[in-house]
């Protein structure tokens, strides 16, 4: 009688089984996902900068770009930074400089990198260069189960500040198949730790006012998530990351 119970109760995990593996996707998907500034106008404007829209970052009234974008379709961890350890020189110039150039090739050889790319040119525009409030990234990529995607894009007016996903970057697959919508909730704001914060939207040495790239007091730090004197808004006011299609490549 045991083992008869036994044998039925193998019978039905091995049908559970199969039924997994029927709706588990190995096909290549196709994902095509959207990087938008969504910081809007404030009621009150200053005399810091006269531009609009504007955004409140620190309670000053300011103008908030995101910088061109590098994304990363990987397996295991975040390829991008390690959180308490040194930034790499290629991220350096993406958190400093909006620059995603050195990036691209650095990642392309990484552990558990499968695609790897860049996204300078606002969707609408012919010309590269970052989005201001309202403007839109787009890129697409292939993957498969078990692949995540992890982007960073520089939170422009600052010293050396990147959104982010962490550790775990961004599942592209649930339990029902690729995941669609918004997931900005997985953005984080990060210090790259490589140069001294100065007052966001005023410090002479953060883009667009620095004299050259890479300009600014070394800080010597590592990648973490920021926390200094200063106050920023919230993610979900700044940039909203989405998933618009996933579906046969
Ligand atoms: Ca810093
Ligand atoms: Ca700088």
């Amino acid at each position: 009688m045991r083992r008869v119970q036994i044998a039925s109760i193998l019978g039905i995990v091995a049908v559970v089984a199969l039924v997994i593996a029927s709706c588990t996707p190995t096909a290549s998907t196709r994902f095509t996902v959207s990087l938008e500034n969504v910081s809007t106008a404030p009621a009150q404007a200053t005399e810091l900068l006269d531009v609009t829209p504007r955004i409140l970052v620190d309670g000053q009234d300011i103008t908030s770009p995101l910088s061109p974008a590098v994304w990363v379709v990987h397996t295991g961890a975040n390829p991008l930074f390690t959180s308490g350890q040194a930034a790499s020189d290629a991220l350096e110039a993406l958190a400093e400089d909006g620059d995603p150039s050195l990036l691209v090739p650095a990642l392309q050889t990484a552990a558990g990198v499968k695609s790897v790319g860049a996204v300078n040119t606002p969707e609408g525009s012919s010309a590269a260069g970052p989005i201001g409030p309202g403007g839109r990234y787009q890129f697409s990529f292939n993957a498969v189960a078990g692949d995540r995607l992890s982007v960073a894009t520089m939170f422009v007016q600052s010293n050396d500040l990147f959104y982010a996903p962490g550790a775990n970057g961004i599942q592209l697959f649930g339990e029902s198949g690729p995941v669609l919508g918004d997931v900005t909730s997985q953005l984080q704001l990060w210090d790259a730790g490589t140069e001294v914060n100065q007052r966001p939207g005023v410090g002479e040495d953060q883009a667009p006012r620095q004299a050259g790239p890479n300009t600014g007091a070394a800080e010597g730090g590592t990648v973490r998530l920021v926390n200094d004197a200063y106050t920023y808004p919230d993610t979900a006011d700044q940039i909203e990351l989405s998933v618009l299609s996933a579906g046969a490549s």
